[in-house]
């Protein structure tokens, strides 16, 4: 199939800045091997991003602003027959991706790969960033949808969510991952049960009676030892061995994925460019995995 990487250059869901710059610097870098198409969205310049400690929405008119525009994008482009690749930015542009995917594809499972769980709402968000909300938004979960006026209404069943390697929640973000019913994996879970075991389960769970699944891989799942160039990192996370086993599996899979992002590349952060070339590696592998990837090929029956 063909690939279309949408650069989703926001750092407005967080109040860190930075995560905006990653998509351009990742598509420079690609060039050397990808001659494929790419659509870049940039952040409106003149916006004054709000960093109140107070403000419990921070920069939603702008994040919904950029989203609409990303999600239009998507969708069209979906239908058109590309394979998108959403290169974050922060993580709150994956409500347009994953709305994208599950609007152009009808039905589809979702796999969160995270450190957090993304999974606050406008009730029990403690930071007002909107990228710990997005999970919550893209299931429909509660207070969310002012995040979402631009979609129909067609959200992502939280039966069919999996978050994978996620070790921080906030005490009510807790409540409501339990109260939606989505299956999480810790990075415990991970690194007890491995990585193929963990990931055979949430193909069932995202790929159950699917059409197929959206992969939302947040490098901060990683160790910032590692991978320390992302804007909320979080330690004790998985090592470079066990992400690259991540990865193989999605290229093994991929007849089972229709949309993908990797989002939260922060090159302010970063250092000696090592989150940067993990991120390459990523991006690369998925890459030549959507090339080698038929139209039509039978999804797994799971
Ligand atoms: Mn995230």
């Amino acid at each position: 199939m063909r690939t279309m990487i949408f650069g989703a250059g926001t750092d407005l869901g967080v109040h860190i800045d930075g995560a905006s710059l990653g998509p351009v610097q990742l598509m420079n870098d690609l060039k050397a091997f990808y001659q494929g198409e790419s659509m870049m969205f940039e952040q409106d310049k003149e916006i004054i991003k709000s960093r109140n400690l107070s403000d419990r929405r921070k920069n939603e008119y702008e994040v919904e602003k950029f989203n609409s525009n990303l999600y239009k994008n998507i969708v069209e482009k979906i239908k058109e027959e590309y394979f998108p690749i959403m290169i974050g930015g922060d993580h709150s542009a994956a409500i347009a991706s994953a709305l994208a995917s599950a609007k152009a594809n009808v039905d589809v499972g979702i796999i969160w790969i995270d450190a957090h769980t993304d999974y606050n709402t406008f009730d029990t968000t403690v930071t007002g960033n909107i990228h710990g909300l997005p999970l919550a938004a893209i299931n429909g979960y509660k207070n969310t949808a002012d995040l979402r006026t631009y979609h129909d209404g067609k959200i992502i069943q939280a039966s069919k969510t999996v978050i994978i390697g996620a070790r921080s929640m906030d005490d009510a973000e807790k409540d409501n991952v339990r109260y939606s019913g989505v299956t999480v994996f810790t990075t415990q879970d991970v690194k007890e049960k491995g990585i193929e075991a963990v990931m055979d389960e949430a193909f069932q769970i995202a790929g159950y009676k699917t059409k197929g699944i959206h992969i939302s891989y947040d490098l901060d799942v990683i160790d910032p030892e590692i991978a320390p160039g992302v804007s909320i990192p979080e330690f004790d996370g998985i090592s470079e061995e066990e992400a690259m086993q991540i990865n193989e599996y999605l290229v093994k899979h991929m007849k089972d994925i229709l949309s993908f992002d990797l989002v939260e590349f922060n090159p302010l952060r970063d250092i000696d460019r090592k989150t940067e070339q993990i991120a390459l590696n990523i991006l690369a592998q998925i890459i030549k995995a959507v090339e080698n990837k038929k139209k039509f090929e039978q999804k797994t029956y799971y």
